[in-house]
């Protein structure tokens, strides 16, 4: 499938999906948006991707909203209705990456700002190069976070971080995401494709039906009581217990070798 302004590279079980307007640290279009949808639409349905990496071209990650796309009708006096926009983009493409049965790593090769935050947040894991930032810019344009900013964000960080990022819209580095863990892990600039190709390839060998569910039960987890996740646990593992990644890696242990994980 041909995009305009992404790409998606397959590599073995790693689907890498670029987001491509690197002159304009690849801010979210509209287009940009639809491509993502439909991109990350195919990589869920593909059995053959176990592991997805979302990236940006060039400098930045992704400067959130494309501001340009408002400025035209703003000039004019009009306001556009954001309320039609965001559910037409965002509130499809977030949880679409969210509920991905597959692990999804955000490589943060450069700067994440508004709903690039909330899509690198989206995410399983984050790993920044070493020139990476990070802005939560909704305010600075009068803007409340938006496209999942307040209920992914506090998951990752916390409220009190999520709070004071939110408030200031202060730029933090790649040292300070680490510190308060909105990052994984910060790689350093050379090598931070090969790295984190690396990392992705791991991620994809393994049993990727019990990620798709770990997930799925960390997230739901948060608003259950104990008893009903030791439930959800058990009426997971009891699925998992049926699968051939199960067996394979009872039986590599006993028979010590590496396990051969075919995802199922
Ligand atoms: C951009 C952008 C951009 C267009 C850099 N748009 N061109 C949802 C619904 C509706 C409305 C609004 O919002 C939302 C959700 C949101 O995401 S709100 C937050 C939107 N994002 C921002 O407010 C971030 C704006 N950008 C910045 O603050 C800076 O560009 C950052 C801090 C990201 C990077 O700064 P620098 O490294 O100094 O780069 P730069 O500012 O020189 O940008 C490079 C080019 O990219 C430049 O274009 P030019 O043609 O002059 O070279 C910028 O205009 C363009 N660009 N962000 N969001």
């Amino acid at each position: 499938m041909a995009y305009e302004q992404i790409t998606v590279e397959r590599d073995g079980g790693v689907a890498t999906v670029t987001l491509n307007r690197p002159d304009k640290l690849n801010a979210l279009t509209a287009v940009m948006s639809d491509e993502l949808i439909d991109a990350f639409t195919r990589v869920r349905e593909d059995s053959d991707t176990r592991a997805v990496v979302v990236t940006g071209a060039g400098r930045g990650f992704c400067a959130g909203q494309d501001l340009s796309e408002f400025e035209a009708a703003y000039r004019s006096g009009q306001r556009p209705d954001i309320r039609e926009h965001l559910a037409h983009s965002y509130h499809r493409l977030i949880p679409l990456v969210v509920e991905t049965r597959k692990p999804v790593i955000a490589a943060v090769n450069g700067v994440a700002a508004g709903a690039g935050v909330s899509l690198a947040a989206a995410c399983d894991l984050r790993i920044a190069s070493e020139d990476a930032r990070f802005t939560q810019a909704f305010v600075k344009i009068g803007l409340v976070p938006d496209s999942g900013g307040t209920w992914l964000l506090p998951r990752v960080i916390g409220h009190a971080r999520a709070l004071e990022l939110s408030m200031t819209g202060d730029v933090i580095d790649a040292a300070a995401a680490l510190e308060i863990g909105l990052v994984n892990r910060v790689i350093p600039t050379a090598g931070f494709d090969e790295e984190v190709a690396a990392y992705a390839a791991r991620l994809a060998t393994m049993p990727t039906a019990a990620i798709g569910e770990t997930k799925e039960l960390l997230r739901e987890a948060l608003g259950l009581s104990l008893e009903d996740a030791l439930e959800r646990e058990a009426e997971a593992q009891a699925r998992m217990g049926q699968t051939d990644d199960h067996l394979e890696g009872v039986m590599a242990f006993a028979e010590k070798r590496e396990p051969r994980f075919r995802g199922a």
